[in-house]
């Protein structure tokens, strides 16, 4: 989505996995060309997608850069399928470049993509962008490879985290573990290369947003909303279901809500949309059973006959019907126990009425929350000090609303995903 339009624009090629389990490993990609864009897909096998994408990726890199090393597995051969498929796709990337040509490679999926290209001698300028956080030393450092991996982040020339925490840790990792050595103006030598290290906060097309909330789409759903909320506040979450969005605390906040603040027993209800994914890794299907079970708790203990404290829906929406829903929600509760930015929170900003915004709940310990003064910012471990925020933001004057959304919505509009793209390629063009 961020890189769409801009490749629309410039033309070039977009790269990556079709989505799609096949048996015939495929050296050469699929094209498909959309005017100046085209867009180069290669399916996976079954082996790669267990070993490389359920495993390395998404059960030892998304858990460790998450901080959840009691989640994280360590496989040498799901590392082994890592480094393969990174190189397969490095192999059928390469004849597709030209000469002048930039590459942008995206997220902890194909750190080890820059390495192979360089191997097989690519000298286009390379850029590398990683979407979650970047994990303090010391938890890096239980991942048996991590130097392999580190090192393999030096093949490219500018390397783009989502805040400067991500990168400071980036940072002390390439001083202590690596003896590199920071050489100012973003500047960083290690494994006998130079290369830029730095926060480019990732932002959304703020503009389309706050257009989509005032779509008829967005108007039915908001309208089916009321009708079942009868003038009811309602708490609304919209997240991937996943472990590192803190659902499970987040429920047990509201919970606490209705216990501490009982004048909100029939009149505040939840809402959290979390489409499943990532369902054949199996602590996703145990948060499912975690969550199936909080929510059948707390509605059999609050519900009334006309009024149901908690909805949760597994499955997706539009874009258009979840920017109508954000409209009328009174709060937008994000509080993950860690994310690289997150792009719900500014979704929801981006959404609201200037007449009658809506109050921001924020976890600390998302990306967003560097920059989100408005915010209500939480500790997401604090139940009982979620529970205080949520009573605080569902009594909140209008005054104050207004007042902190336009604080909120300046910084959504203004550190917007052009500004993102723009200032990261500014910087991979600078490269000679
Ligand atoms: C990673 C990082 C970082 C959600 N439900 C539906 C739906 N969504 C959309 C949201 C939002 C996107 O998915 C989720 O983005 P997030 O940023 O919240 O989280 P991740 O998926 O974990 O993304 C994260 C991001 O990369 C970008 O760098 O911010 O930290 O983890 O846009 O609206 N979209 C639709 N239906 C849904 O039901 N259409």
């Amino acid at each position: 989505m961020a890189l769409l339009d801009a490749l629309r624009r410039s033309g070039g090629v977009w790269f990556g996995w079709s989505g799609e389990i096949s048996e015939r490993e495929r050296r050469t990609p699929k094209l498909q060309h959309h005017s100046a864009l085209t867009v180069a897909t290669l399916d996976l096998t079954s082996d790669d997608y267990e070993d490389y994408y359920n495993g390395f990726a998404n059960s030892t890199l998304w858990p460790l850069f998450h901080y959840r090393l009691d989640l994280a597995t360590f496989d040498r051969e799901h590392y082994q399928g890592y480094l393969k498929v990174n190189q397969r796709f490095a192999h059928a990337l390469l004849p597709l470049l030209k000469a002048g040509d930039h590459v942008w490679v995206h997220d902890y999926h194909l750190m080890a993509c820059g390495e192979e290209l360089r191997r097989m001698g690519c000298t286009s300028p390379m850029g590398f962008f990683l979407h979650i956080p970047f994990p303090a030393r010391e938890v890096l450092t239980a991942l048996p490879t991590h130097d392999v991996l580190v090192r393999a982040l030096f093949s490219y020339d500018v390397i783009g985290f989502q805040t400067e925490g991500d990168r400071d840790c980036f940072l002390d990792y390439v001083v202590k573990e690596a003896g590199g050595r920071i050489l100012g103006h973003d500047r960083v030598q290690a494994y006998g290369r130079e290369v830029v290290v730095a926060a480019f906060p990732i932002g959304i097309d703020a503009g389309a947003f706050a257009r989509y909330a005032t779509t008829r789409e967005a108007g039915e759903h908001a309208a089916r909303m009321r009708r079942v909320l009868n003038d009811r506040q309602a708490i609304l979450g919209v997240d991937r279901l996943d472990y590192s969005k803190g659902l499970p605390e987040r429920f047990r906040a509201f919970e606490r809500l209705l216990a501490d603040y009982p004048e909100n027993r029939g009149r505040a209800s939840y809402i959290q949309i979390a489409p499943r994914s990532r369902s054949d890794v199996q602590d996703y299907v145990d948060i499912r059973h975690e969550l199936e079970t909080l929510s059948g708790r707390i509605n059999s203990e609050y519900s009334e006959f006309d009024w149901t404290p908690l909805r949760y829906i597994n499955r997706s929406f539009s874009r258009r019907a979840l920017a109508g829903l954000f409209r009328i929600a009174r709060i937008g509760l994000v509080t993950p126990l860690r994310d690289g930015m997150n792009l719900v929170a500014k979704e929801y900003v981006a959404a609201q009425s200037p007449r009658d915004p809506g109050v921001l709940v924020l976890s600390r310990f998302a990306g967003a929350a560097r920059h989100a003064d408005g915010a209500v910012i939480v500790n997401p471990y604090d139940v009982g000090g979620v529970a205080d925020a949520l009573q605080r933001a569902l009594n909140m004057p209008l005054a104050e609303r207004k007042e902190r959304w336009r604080t909120l919505v300046e910084g959504v509009r203004r550190d917007d995903v052009m500004a993102w793209r723009e200032s990261f390629l500014e910087r991979l063009y600078a490269v000679r």
